[in-house]
């Protein structure tokens, strides 16, 4: 089986890479390296600098046998993308290669605009080089559970049923995104739709929320192979940038009151996932949509348990609110249904104190390199 993943060198491309490259999949793993020249222009670089794409690849062949092809460039100019579809002719396409930080899309005018065109210019130019190209590969699509925002009502995996004036209808799941990267997750979810319905295409979107972790089983083989562990506020998640926190003698960052609620899982679970997917594609013209996350926990949750994390390692961790730089609920209702994966086989890591534990026993070894100036948020939504 050909798997291609566009955003082969993100914090999740590249463990996915190397996950399916171990269990014999053919892999072609695709990047220009956007997210690293905004980290090197935004100084928000990962706490371990990665080999880049090439000598990552080469690395993991040299340690495990297995191979990964690399191509080198951009998914936003068709020719390319047209290009690889047609020659390497994957069965599945994994499609990551999106600007995926929320604070930087709400930066100025250049970073919004840069993240509509990425984000929405790669989902056409894959949908057609699939639809052009190779017309039975599955597409599996990572959205967010932030497109569905906070709603005061359960949110359902992908769709709604409606009655209205005594008539139903199933819909997409209404989407009101909270910031301009999720929202052109939304953008990208209509224009999937819209070409499952006319063109018979086959997909499943991936509804995730906020990952953390640092290893998996590929990436613990070798300090080459480690993913990119963000802990600055433009592409850090909230759970690294809380152990980090935590091992720089920092205060917790909680934006605000802290009660903003999301679904949590561990970056093992993102590759369980992405696989439980690939081997369990929807049928042509479906577009089935899961939610992807293993459980749910308030900031302030999160920030007590890496607090007690912490105090297991002889840290002091001290957790303090700071203004929210986010236009969002502090305080709302949330209980969104994640039944699809588990149905498939999903077995969750679950963040427990041992998870916490070993994370930060990385950090610490690697404490040197933390930059203190990359923590504090530095974007606000509204200025
Ligand atoms: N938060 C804090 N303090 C911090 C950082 C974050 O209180 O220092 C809060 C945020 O305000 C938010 C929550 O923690 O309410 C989650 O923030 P996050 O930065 O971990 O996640 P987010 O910006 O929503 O984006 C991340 C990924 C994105 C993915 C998304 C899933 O960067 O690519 O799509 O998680 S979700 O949040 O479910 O939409």
């Amino acid at each position: 089986m050909r798997i291609i993943i566009l955003g082969g060198d993100g914090y999740l491309g590249w463990p996915t890479a190397m996950h399916f490259a171990a269990r014999g999949w053919e892999v072609l793993a695709v990047d220009n390296y956007l997210r690293r020249n905004i980290a090197r222009e935004t100084s928000s670089e990962a706490l371990v600098e990665a080999p880049n794409l090439v000598d990552r690849a080469a690395a993991f062949e040299a340690i495990t046998g297995k191979k990964i092809d690399v191509k080198i460039g951009d998914l936003a100019d068709y020719r390319f993308m047209e290009s690889l579809f047609r020659d390497f002719q994957p069965d599945t396409c994994i499609h990551y290669a999106e600007q995926p930080s929320a604070p930087y899309s709400m930066k100025g005018f250049e970073e919004a605009r840069l993240t509509l065109k990425n984000n929405l210019d790669v989902t056409f130019n894959c949908i057609w080089a699939v639809k052009e190209q190779a017309p039975n590969c599955h597409i599996v699509k990572l959205g967010t559970m932030g497109e569905y925002g906070t709603p005061n009502i359960d949110i359902e995996e992908g769709y709604l049923d409606i009655t209205h004036n005594g008539r139903d209808q199933k819909f997409l799941y209404p989407r009101q995104a909270g910031s301009l990267y999720h929202t052109t997750k939304v953008l990208d979810t209509d224009l999937i739709w819209f070409y499952v319905r006319t063109h018979g295409l086959e997909v499943t979107d991936l509804m995730q929320g906020p990952v953390y972790g640092l290893s998996t089983d590929e990436a613990d083989l070798d300090d080459a192979l480690l993913p990119n562990f963000h802990y600055d506020d433009i592409f850090g998640t909230v759970v690294n940038r809380f152990l980090v926190q935590a091992v720089a003698g920092i205060p917790l960052t909680v934006y605000g009151k802290g009660g903003q609620t999301r679904g949590y899982l561990n970056l093992k679970d993102t590759l369980q996932c992405v696989e439980l997917a690939a081997n369990n594609a929807p049928g042509k013209g479906e577009l089935r949509i899961m939610n992807q996350f293993t459980e749910t926990f308030s900031v302030n949750e999160l920030a007590e348990l890496v607090r007690v994390a912490g105090s297991s390692v002889g840290l002091d961790v001290e957790v303090k609110s700071i203004p929210n730089p986010r236009k969002e609920l502090e305080e709302h209702y949330y209980n969104p249904k994640h039944s699809g994966l588990l149905e498939l086989g999903l077995k969750p890591n679950y963040l427990t104190n041992d998870v916490l534990v070993e994370m930060l026993n990385k950090i610490i070894a690697n404490k040197d390199q933390i930059v203190p100036a990359r923590v504090l948020p530095r974007v606000v939504w509204n200025k």
